[in-house]
Order: structure tokens, then C-alpha cells, then sequence
């Protein structure tokens, strides 16, 4: 789209704010391209009503989830970072709605929804979100890392733009095998600017790979909003150049989401031709749990909060007499259970036992010090697990980690002195190792 204004950005979305916060954000009548895709608007006939239920249930199920977990972070059963999903349910459900039972599933760190709505139990979510052994990664991934092989969801993945490339060889290996799966690969808005991106759309038209792309555009990364971390705002365009053809869809409308991405799978399945789908919607929370949102408006947050894509969806089954107002709230105490017996499920699991703490490391060869991969700060409590005072029995499992990653530390400084590899010692004394790595976590509010 050509653009007459040199206040506007490349494809005519105004430029506003002047970034001290408070109003960079923008409103829905004021984000370009939506009146052109029908955003709001009805534009789909309702499915049968077993489908209906079944997004409905999921999409309650998914918000009641997120809630509680952000309560369940502030009481501190949770640690590390908590991204929510709170808005974006008909995006998720939508999408995924449209896959196989064989096809496949990555996401970002932004990814209870996804896991859930590709049939993990809550149970195992929640518990993995508390570090549990009956989490579905078995409590060592956490929030950011949930993994589900049975329903072939890949994670999870903390590294903006960094599954990218992964998926692309998720379908490199559907094609290499004969399959006719395809991978689904979410991403978030600010994940178009990263160079995996171009890269692995290239590939993906190159190599004429079985993938579809879905960019959740929830109209921020992190507290920066759209239009000033992307000169292109309407993302769909954003792979053409490489070859990858995209389509928008109405992100707060889970009939449109469906729509849009059952046919972009079809022509990834049958005409080996991927896609690009942009999902507009909008985050209602906070980046993280510790976000201050600094850089909207309340107002903002209450307008998008008027497309609530689960009222939206309910409303409108209940205009058309699939289901009663009753039947309704029936269906959203059913979801409030379900989550609180996934909460008394992940307080019963065990913290994963400390012998198994080297379980599942992935060591090239024995020069390679197992406990790198695991802690190498020092033996004290770290800063993180300090500020959250997470309660007595994190903090013995930190403090007992640490001490065995100490032990670790010793044989190999002991293995690498006889092998007369000094060179790497700068501190002669046992802590000397424990210096701050460079992926020491921030406190929250810090760079995540
Ligand atoms: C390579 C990389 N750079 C920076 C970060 C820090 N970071 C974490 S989330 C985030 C914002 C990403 O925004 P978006 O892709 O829109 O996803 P959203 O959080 O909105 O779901 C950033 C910059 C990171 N995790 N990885
Ligand atoms: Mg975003």
C-alpha cells in the first residue's frame, strides 16, 4: 500500500506516541488493514454444535487456565518468567482446530494455550509450570518449555524467532520420510524481524516444505508496539519477497482463524506450498507477569477487551440458540474445576528427585562438564530464588543443586589440571567458576 504521509510507516499505519509510554498502543478503528478483512464482522456460518461446544470449551478452558496460573505466580508456586495468553484464545484454538492428529505443533514461550488445545491435561501443564515431576516435561522445562510428543506439540521455545528454523526442519523431515503431515509454526509479531525468519521462509518455498506459518500479531514485543518495531504492518506481506504467500485473519474471531488456516494447510499438504496466516489480535495482559504496561493505555486495553473473543463466541451461540445463557456458565464452572483440580495436581507432584538432575542432559562427550548445562553460577542461592522467596523446599533444592553442581565443577577442574589444561583457571579458589554467565536469568522486569 503506497503511503502519502511521511508520518506514516510503510504501509500507511500511523505512527504515534513519542515513546515515553502511556498511549503507543493503538485501538482497534485504528489499526490499518482491518475494515478490509471484515474484522468484527461476521463472516462465517457456526459448525455443528459438538464443534461449537468443543471450541468454546477450550477456549474457557485455556483463559481459566492462564488465570490461575497468574495467580499461582504470585503466590510464588511458579518461578522464572509467565507469559499469558489472555486474548489470544481464538487465534490458538482456531489454528489448531485445523490440524491432524499427526501433524505437528511449535510455539513460543507464550505457550500453555497451544499445549492445551492440542489435548495435553491441564494436570500435566500446571505441574510443569510449578517444576514438577508430573509435568509434561517432566518439570525441568518449566513455563516456557512445555513438550508433548503423544500429541506431537514440539514446545515451546524461549529464543525469539528461534524455532523458526526448527520447524523448517520439521518439515524437511515430514517430506524426507513421505508424510503428509505438516508442521504448524507460531510465532509472535516481533518474531518477523528476526534474520530466522527470512531465512527459513527462503527455505521454506525453496524446498517446497510441508509448513504453515502463524504470526499471533498481539500488537507488541515486549512493551514496544507494532508500528515502531515494524516498518511493515500488515505482516501477512511480510514472507512474499521469499516466496511464502500469506492471508490475515480476524485473530478475535476463531470461525475466521480456522477458515484462514484449514485452507493455508491444504496447500501446504497437497500443493507443498507454505503459508503465511498473521492473526490480528491483542494481549490483554502484561508481557510477563511483571510487565508495568507502561506503554498503553487502560482505555486501549478496555476497547480490544470489547472483542473478548470468548464472549464474542458465546454471545453468538447464544443469539443463535445453540446454547443458553445457562448452559453457558454451566460450561465455564466445568472449565474453573478443571483447573483447580490441575492446581491440586501439580501441588501433590513431587519436585523431580535430585539424583535425577543430570536425567535427559544432553553431553557431547565426557570433556564436556555435564553441570555447565545445568547451573554454573556458584553454590549459593542465586538472586532469582531470593526475590521470589519461593518457601523452604525451592530453597533447598536450589541450594542442594548447586552444591552438587560444586562437585561437578571439582572433578573437572581436577580432570582438566591433570590433563595439564590450565589456561582456563582465572581464580585459583573452588567458587572461581561461579561467576555470572551471560545467561544468568534476570530478575523479572529485566530484559525478558
Ligand atoms: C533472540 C531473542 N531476543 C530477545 C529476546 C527477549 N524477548 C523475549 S520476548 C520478546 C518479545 C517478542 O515479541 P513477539 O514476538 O511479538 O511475541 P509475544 O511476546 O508478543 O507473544 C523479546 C524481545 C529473546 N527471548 N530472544
Ligand atoms: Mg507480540
Amino acid at each position: 500500500m503506497a503511503t502519502s504521509d511521511a508520518t506514516q510507516s510503510g504501509d500507511g499505519a500511523p505512527r504515534r506516541g513519542n515513546g515515553e509510554g502511556g498511549t503507543d498502543g493503538q485501538s482497534p478503528g485504528d489499526v490499518v488493514g482491518l475494515k478490509e478483512i471484515g474484522f468484527g464482522e461476521v463472516k462465517h456460518g457456526l459448525p455443528d454444535k459438538e464443534t461449537c461446544l468443543t471450541v468454546l470449551q477450550k477456549m474457557l478452558l485455556i483463559r481459566r487456565f492462564e488465570e490461575r496460573a497468574g495467580e499461582m505466580y504470585a503466590k510464588a508456586k511458579i518461578g522464572g518468567f509467565l507469559h499469558l495468553c489472555i486474548g489470544e484464545e481464538a487465534t490458538i484454538v482456531g489454528a489448531t482446530q485445523a490440524l491432524r492428529e499427526t501433524d505437528y505443533l511449535m510455539s513460543t514461550y507464550r505457550e500453555h494455550g497451544q499445549a492445551i488445545a492440542r489435548g495435553t491435561r491441564p494436570n500435566e501443564v500446571m505441574a510443569e509450570l510449578f517444576g514438577r515431576e508430573g509435568g509434561c516435561s517432566s518439570g525441568r522445562g518449566g513455563s516456557m518449555h512445555l513438550f508433548d510428543w503423544d500429541k506431537r506439540f514440539l514446545g515451546g521455545y524461549g529464543i525469539v524467532g528461534g524455532s523458526l528454523p526448527l520447524s523448517a526442519g520439521v518439515a524437511l523431515a515430514c517430506d524426507y520420510m513421505g508424510t503428509e503431515d505438516v508442521i504448524l509454526s507460531m510465532m509472535g509479531d516481533g518474531a518477523t524481524n528476526q534474520g530466522t525468519f527470512g531465512e527459513t521462509m527462503n527455505l521454506a518455498a525453496l524446498w517446497s516444505l510441508p509448513v504453515v506459518f502463524v504470526i499471533i500479531n498481539n500488537q507488541f514485543g515486549m512493551g514496544t508496539a507494532l508500528h515502531r518495531h515494524s516498518a511493515v504492518t500488515d505482516l501477512s506481506m511480510k514472507a512474499q519477497g521469499f516466496g511464502v504467500p500469506g492471508t490475515r485473519c480476524d485473530g478475535m474471531d476463531v470461525l475466521d482463524v480456522h477458515d484462514v488456516v484449514t485452507k493455508a494447510l491444504r496447500s501446504a499438504r497437497e500443493d507443498r506450498k507454505p503459508q503465511l496466516v498473521e492473526a490480528v489480535t491483542y494481549r490483554f495482559r502484561g508481557h510477563s507477569m511483571a510487565d508495568p504496561e507502561e506503554y498503553r493505555t487502560k482505555d486501549e486495553v478496555e476497547e480490544w477487551r470489547e472483542r473478548d473473543p470468548i464472549q464474542a463466541f458465546a454471545n453468538r451461540l447464544q443469539d443463535e440458540g445453540v446454547i443458553s445463557k445457562e448452559q453457558f456458565e454451566e460450561l465455564d464452572e466445568k472449565a474453573i474445576e478443571t483447573i483447580d483440580e490441575a492446581v491440586r495436581f501439580a501441588d501433590q507432584s513431587p519436585f523431580p528427585d535430585l539424583d535425577s538432575l543430570y536425567d535427559d542432559v544432553y553431553v557431547v562427550d565426557s570433556d564436556v562438564p555435564a553441570w555447565w548445562t545445568v547451573d554454573e553460577r556458584s553454590p549459593e542461592v542465586h538472586r532469582g530464588e531470593q526475590e521470589r522467596e519461593a518457601g523452604e523446599i525451592p530453597h533447598q533444592l536450589a541450594e542442594a543443586g548447586a552444591a552438587y553442581a560444586n562437585v561437578g565443577d571439582r572433578e573437572a577442574r581436577s580432570r582438566r589440571q591433570k590433563d595439564g589444561d590450565e589456561g582456563d583457571e582465572d581464580s585459583g579458589d573452588d567458587a572461581g567458576e561461579g561467576e555470572q554467565s551471560g545467561d544468568e536469568p534476570e530478575a523479572e522486569g529485566g530484559a525478558d
